[in-house]
């Protein structure tokens, strides 16, 4: 199979190119209270989404389930958590990040285990996420392009 411009275009693919900038993602701050990333959870319609110091540096990621685990006691619903745990007492942080230069592969590889990946700068600050929507974009639009030469290529095998 032969590869044309277009696919090299494809390898060549930065998170840049794939990012959802800052300004659009959803986010909520290290000090806010639970109760308010889940409000924001709950009205951006998202699972997760990125936790971002004073500052705008990238701190780990919060979802629904994660604040579900913090409220559920042994044998009551403890509500009152959502009020005093803040965001940062409860986030993951052991998630991968990757800088914009990050290739097409590099974004695949993150994306096998987590919906989106956090692209910083060398000091942590935030540019945006790259989401499994926008690399999955790529891959069936190449995929579908080189359909007829990858099933040309299967019957010479
Ligand atoms: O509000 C939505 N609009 C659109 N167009 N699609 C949505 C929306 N909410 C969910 N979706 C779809 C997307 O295909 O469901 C998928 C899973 O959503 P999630 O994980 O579990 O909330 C979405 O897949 P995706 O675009 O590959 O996004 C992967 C994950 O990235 C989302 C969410 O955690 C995060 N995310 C995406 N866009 C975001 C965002 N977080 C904050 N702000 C954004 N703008």
């Amino acid at each position: 199979m032969k590869l044309t411009k277009n696919d090299h275009l494809l390898y060549n693919l930065t998170a840049e190119d794939l990012m959802i900038s800052s300004e659009k993602v959803a986010h909520v701050q290290l000090n806010n209270p639970l109760e308010h990333a889940l409000l924001i959870l709950v009205k951006s319609g998202y699972s997760a989404v990125p936790v971002l110091d004073s500052k705008y540096r990238f701190k780990g990621i919060i979802g629904k389930s994660i604040i579900l685990n913090e409220i559920l006691g042994l044998e009551r619903i403890e509500i009152e958590n959502l009020s005093t745990t803040t965001v940062e007492n409860a986030m993951q942080t052991n998630v991968p990040s990757l800088h914009k230069s990050a290739d097409l592969l590099s974004c695949l590889k993150a994306l096998i285990d987590h919906a989106f990946i956090c692209i910083v700068d060398e000091d942590q600050y935030f540019d945006g996420i790259v989401t499994r929507r926008a690399v999955l974009q790529q891959l069936n639009r190449f995929l579908h392009v080189k359909k007829d030469e990858l099933i040309k290529l299967q019957d010479l095998i």
